[in-house]
C-alpha cells in the first residue's frame, strides 16, 4: 500500500535542516508508532497544504465584511467557507471559527454568557472533565464559582437524576457537558431538560466526540443547546484549532466575546484548514470513517478485557477507553505510559473514576481508536494492536523486550502508511 500523502520541506531540507531534521523525525515516530491517544488524528494533504499557506501574513480583526485593516476580499472567503460548511456539518444557527484553540474556545463561551463571580456547573477533571470545566487552578474556577458533578460510585457513569437535584440546589447560571475522558455515550436531551428546569444555559464541549456527532454516530447536540464548542482536531480530524457554534440570539455575545474580547487577529491559515477539514467531514466517507472509529474502539476493548484488563465502565460507545493498569498489572499509568512509549505505543496516563493515586501518577492509561482508524486498521487490526499493548505491559520493566516489541510495531506499521 502506498502512502496517501506528502509534507512538503523541501526548502526546510535545505535552509534549515535543525527544524526539518526535527519535523521529519516526528513524521517518522507517527508513522512507525501505534498512536493510540483518543485526542489527536493526521491530517489530510488538503488540511496540510492550508496550514502551509499565506494567509498567516494577514492581519483580519474582526469578522468577513466587517474588519478593522483592509486587503481582506480573499480572507473573507476563506472565513465565510468555513462558516457555512461547519452550520451545514452539525446543523448550526451560528458559527465563530476564530477561537485558537480548546480552552480560548470555551473562555469565550463562559466570558459571553456569565459574568466574574456567577455559579456553573461541570465534571470533575479526575471523573473525565477538562481543566477548563471549573477546576480550581484553571481560570475557569478562579473567576467563575464551578460546583462541579461527579459520576455514580457504582457504574462510574453520569448520574443524570443526581446531577438534576445537584442544579436545583445550585441554581446554576450554566450546566457543561461533554467530556475529555468519559468513555460511554452522553445522554445530551436530558442534559438540555436539566438546564430548562433549572434556568441554565445549556452548553456542552465537544471536543472529543466532535466528529462522531457530526457523522450521526453520537448524538448532536449543537441544533437544541446554547452554546457548543469544540476543538477541530480529535476525531473532526482537522487542524489544531476550535470553534464556537451557537443559537441565533446569542451569536453577538459569542463573536463580542472572541473579539474583541479574548482575541487578536485571527489566524486565517489555520481557518482555510478547518474549511478543508469541514468540507472532508460533509464527504460521504467521513460517516463511514466514524462509524469504524467505534467499531474499532469496541473490538479493542473487547480484546483488552478478554486478555484481562479493566476498563473503566467495561467498555466504551466512543472512540477511547480508560484502563485500569493498576488494577490489572499492578503499575501505575505512570509506568504503563512509559513502557507503552518504549514498545513504539503512544498514550497517556489519566486519572480513573474515584482514582486514589494522584494525577501525575494514577491508576489508569486513556486510550482511543481515532488515529488508528484513520490509517485504515479495522477490527482484526484491533487484535494486534491489544497484543502488543499486554506485551508491553506484562513486561513494563524490561527495556530489552519493550524494544523488541517496538520492532515488531514498526513492521506492523508498515502497512498502513500515511504520509510518504
Ligand atoms: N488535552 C485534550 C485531551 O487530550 O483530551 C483535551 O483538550
Amino acid at each position: 500500500m502506498d502512502a496517501k500523502y506528502e509534507q512538503h520541506l523541501n526548502f526546510l531540507k535545505n535552509e534549515d535542516k535543525a527544524v526539518f531534521d526535527a519535523i521529519e523525525s516526528e513524521k517518522k515516530r507517527q508513522m512507525n508508532g501505534l498512536e493510540l491517544i483518543p485526542s489527536e488524528n493526521l491530517v489530510s494533504q488538503g488540511v496540510l497544504e492550508a496550514l502551509g499557506s499565506v494567509p498567516t501574513n494577514k492581519y483580519a480583526e474582526g469578522y468577513p465584511g466587517k474588519r478593522y485593516y483592509g486587503g481582506n476580499e480573499y480572507i473573507d472567503v476563506i472565513e465565510n467557507l468555513a462558516i457555512d460548511r461547519l452550520k451545514k456539518l452539525f446543523g448550526a444557527e451560528h458559527a465563530n471559527v476564530q477561537p485558537n484553540s480548546g480552552s480560548p474556545a470555551n473562555m469565550a463561551a463562559y466570558y459571553a454568557l456569565m459574568d466574574y463571580g456567577n455559579t456553573f456547573m461541570g465534571l470533575k477533571l479526575t471523573e473525565g472533565g477538562h481543566l477548563t470545566h471549573g477546576h480550581p487552578v484553571n481560570f475557569s474556577g478562579k473567576l467563575y464559582k464551578c460546583v462541579q458533578y461527579g459520576l455514580n460510585k457504582e457504574t462510574e457513569l453520569l448520574d443524570y437524576d443526581a446531577i438534576l437535584k445537584q442544579a436545583r440546589d445550585v441554581k446554576p447560571k450554566l450546566i457543561l457537558s461533554g467530556y475529555t475522558a468519559y468513555p460511554r455515550a452522553i445522554d445530551f436531551k436530558r442534559f438540555r431538560e436539566i438546564c430548562d428546569e433549572v434556568g441554565a444555559y445549556c452548553m456542552a464541549d465537544i471536543a472529543h466526540i466532535a466528529g462522531l456527532c457530526a457523522a450521526g454516530v453520537h448524538e448532536n447536540p449543537v441544533p437544541y443547546f446554547d452554546v457548543v464548542t469544540t476543538t477541530t482536531h480529535k476525531t473532526l480530524r482537522g487542524p489544531r484549532s476550535a470553534v464556537i457554534m451557537c443559537k441565533a440570539d446569542l451569536a453577538e455575545k459569542i463573536d463580542k466575546a472572541v473579539f474583541p474580547g479574548l482575541q487578536g487577529g485571527p489566524h486565517e491559515h489555520v481557518i482555510a484548514a478547518k474549511a478543508v477539514a469541514f468540507k472532508e467531514a460533509l464527504e460521504p466517507n467521513f460517516k463511514d470513517y466514524a462509524r469504524q472509529i467505534v467499531k474499532n474502539a469496541s473490538a479493542m476493548a473487547e480484546e483488552l478485557m478478554a486478555q484481562g484488563l479493566k476498563l473503566v465502565t467495561n467498555g466504551t460507545d466512543t472512540h477511547l477507553m480508560l484502563v485500569d493498569v493498576f488494577k490489572s498489572k499492578g503499575i501505575t499509568g505512570k509506568e504503563a505510559e512509559y513502557a507503552l512509549e518504549l514498545a513504539g505505543i503512544y498514550c497517556n496516563k489519566n486519572t480513573i473514576p474515584f482514582d486514589t493515586r494522584s494525577p501525575w501518577n494514577p491508576s489508569g492509561i486513556r486510550i482511543g481508536t481515532p488515529v488508528l482508524t484513520t490509517r485504515g486498521m479495522k477490527e482484526s487490526e484491533m487484535k494486534e494492536v491489544s497484543s502488543f499493548i499486554i506485551k508491553a505491559l506484562d513486561n513494563s520493566k524490561d527495556e530489552a523486550k519493550l524494544a523488541g516489541i517496538k520492532k515488531n510495531v514498526e513492521e506492523f506499521c508498515k502497512q498502513f502508511p500515511f504520509y510518504k
